[in-house]
């Protein structure tokens, strides 16, 4: 029947929610969506995508979308989850050529777009794709609808899923499949080690192509009840305005925003904290404690922290500004959603710790030199000293697949000793420690001792603004490029960015006998995202190379980058 929807958790969950609350706020507009006309709004998108691509039945078909954040966002998504279709989100950021690469590589067969991104969707659509999909353009969701009951009917989920995009230490971005049992288990437990509730109003600031933006700020929300408020894309000194809103002073020049619910709820990436503590200072005087209070632990129940390491600095200074706001550091990966967590208690947000598994999630640490399992209480080795490992993790939350992609699948995993099943080898490499004072708010995830990232295996992977960056994606875009015979692509520490993109080049003498970052800058706009582009350049007459040809990443940057640390490194 067209007017019903598989009965999966999420819908159920949104099913019994209040119709009146509301589910998606557009910050700008203040316009409302109500709990209540969410699922009729998804049931009719989820038809219009079966007429577009003429067929009922959707199951496991790649349905990529280009739609702003905003509720016709949230819809589209919940659609091909209903459809059992794999939901394929793309960022109309990226230039042409690599949407092309993953509609080529998903092999899509339906790009859905809204108005606002149609010409961006034509512009993919006259790329040279190895089959078109069909297209949908889908007109703008105005809200206000009555309630509607959907009725929901059969738990089988099909293949519903979500695909997200990420580089990795190969040349090109892998699919990511994250089925609809994934999701919901991520959501979970999320839910629970958080506590998401229908008071919480989150202000969502972050892209939607991204495992954060979506699990830990659409799905989860919708899960609890919560309201969900867009404002995108981020701008510090708008943020901050919204922020204060509801406790500035009514005289209708401070507070340009119509929404004026407090904000309880906010989650982003650590250089969107310090672009904040940076502006607050040029808020007007009239809004500069009102903004403060915004933020305090009496109105914000919940500040996180995640997607790259919070440096304890910018975690002290918002502290300092939010009188008493400690950020809670999480670590994540698209691969596993959610895996370590500090917890609510203020005492166990402890600094540089990333904090305990969260629920449903098996954590361990393989030492690196030995591969041995570090247990439980071996933490130090016979010297005293901490003994480093690569954080693996197991269990309902990780993801199934890297899509037709079968070698890096089966390369990211690694069996299980015991009939538990197989572990993800997440690349990234912490200690374990107990900290006396964590661990006693009673939460039963958030004990035992706690996780410190040290850092990552591979220096092919450059995180910078929350953005991973493969350098071998890079390299291989500046070798395609006739100026350049050589490249090698770094992470140079930076304190706004966390790190940035750095590009050691040999120029072909050829073709070029100088070339600016200017000049890499125009040659690679149309190739790679923008944050992907080197933000700093060192044409070089020599990269030197070990016996096997290869580059000492760690060492070159030292060398060549020093004088490039932002000095702001915190
Ligand atoms: C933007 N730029 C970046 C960049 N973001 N450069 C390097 N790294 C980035 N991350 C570029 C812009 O293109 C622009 O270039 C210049 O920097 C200044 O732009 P801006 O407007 O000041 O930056 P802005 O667009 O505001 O972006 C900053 C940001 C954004 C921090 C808000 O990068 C962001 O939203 N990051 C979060 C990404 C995220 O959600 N990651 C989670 C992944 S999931 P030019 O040339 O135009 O001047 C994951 C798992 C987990 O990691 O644990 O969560
Ligand atoms: P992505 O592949 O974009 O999902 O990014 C995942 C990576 O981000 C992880 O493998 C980590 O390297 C990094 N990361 C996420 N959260 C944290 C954190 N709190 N501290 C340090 N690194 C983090």
């Amino acid at each position: 029947m067209a007017s019903t929807l598989p009965n999966l958790p999420l819908f159920d969950a949104i099913a019994r929610h209040d119709p009146n609350s509301a589910a998606v706020i557009h910050s700008a507009s203040g316009r409302t969506f109500r709990y209540g006309e969410l699922l009729g709004d998804v049931c009719r998108t989820r038809n219009r995508l079966r007429e577009a691509a003429g067929r009922e039945d959707l199951g496991g078909d790649r349905i990529a979308f280009l739609v702003e954040n905003s509720y016709d966002y949230v819809v589209t998504l919940l659609a091909i989850l209903a459809a059992r279709a794999i939901a394929l989100p793309l960022s109309a950021g990226f230039p042409a050529a690599e949407l092309q690469y993953i509609l080529n590589q998903s092999e899509a067969s339906l790009l859905v777009s809204s108005a606002k991104f149609a010409s961006k969707a034509n512009e993919v659509l006259a790329t040279d794709l190895s089959s078109k999909p069909a297209v949908l353009h889908l007109e703008k969701l105005l809200g206000g609808s009555p309630h509607e009951q959907v009725l929901l009917e059969g738990e089988d989920a099909g293949q519903a899923a979500m695909m997200l995009y990420t580089s990795g230490t190969t040349n090109r971005p892998k699919g990511v499949l994250l089925p609809q049992s994934v999701l919901t288990a991520q959501s979970k437990s999320l839910a629970e080690a958080w506590k998401y509730s229908s008071a919480d109003h989150l202000l969502h600031v972050l892209p939607l192509h991204h495992i954060h933006g979506t699990v830990n700020a659409i799905l989860t929300p919708l899960l609890a009840g919560s309201t969900i408020e867009f404002m995108f894309p981020f701008n510090p000194d708008k943020v901050w305005r919204r922020l204060a809103a509801p406790f500035a002073p009514q005289d209708g020049t401070t507070t340009p925003t119509p929404a004026k619910e407090k904000i309880t709820f906010f989650t982003v990436v650590p250089t969107v904290y310090s672009r904040l503590l940076a502006t607050h200072k040029f808020l007007p005087d009239a809004l500069q404690e009102p903004a403060r209070d915004a933020v305090s632990p009496a109105h914000m129940r919940l500040s996180i922290s995640g997607s790259a390491a919070l440096p304890t600095p910018v975690k002290k200074a918002w502290a300092d500004l939010s009188r008493g706001n400690v950020l809670l550091e999480r670590y994540g990966m698209t691969e596993v959603g959610m895996a370590l967590s500090c917890g609510l208690d203020f005492a166990d947000r402890v600094d540089a710790s990333v904090g305990w598994p969260l629920p449903s999630v098996e954590a361990r640490l393989v030492e690196l030199d030995t591969g041995l399992v570090i247990q439980p209480g071996e933490e130090v080795d016979e010297r005293g000293r901490d003994r480093q490992g690569e954080i693996q993790l197991r269990g309902p939350t990780i993801f199934k697949e890297y899509w037709r992609n079968p070698s890096a699948t089966a390369s990211e995993f690694v069996e299980g000793e015991d009939d538990g099943g197989r572990w993800f080898k997440t690349g990234d490499v912490a200690i374990r420690r107990n900290v006396p004072s964590a661990g006693q708010s009673g939460q039963a995830w958030a004990k035992g001792p706690m996780y410190f990232i040290q850092g990552r295996r591979s220096a092919d992977i450059i995180k910078s603004g929350g953005e991973k960056v493969s350098a071998l994606e890079v390299e291989r875009e500046l070798l395609s490029l006739p100026q350049i015979s050589e490249a090698a692509v770094v992470a140079v520490p930076s304190g706004k960015w966390g790190q940035k993109v750095g590009a050691i080049v040999i120029l072909d003498a050829e073709q070029a006998t100088s070339w600016s970052a200017m000049d890499m800058r125009r040659a690679l706009r149309d190739r790679l995202a923008n944050y992907k582009i080197p933000q700093v350049l060192r044409v070089v007459q020599h990269i030197p190379r070990n016996a096997m040809g290869k580059v000492n990443k760690k060492a070159l940057v030292k060398e060549v980058f020093a004088e490039d640390f932002s000095g702001d490194e915190m």
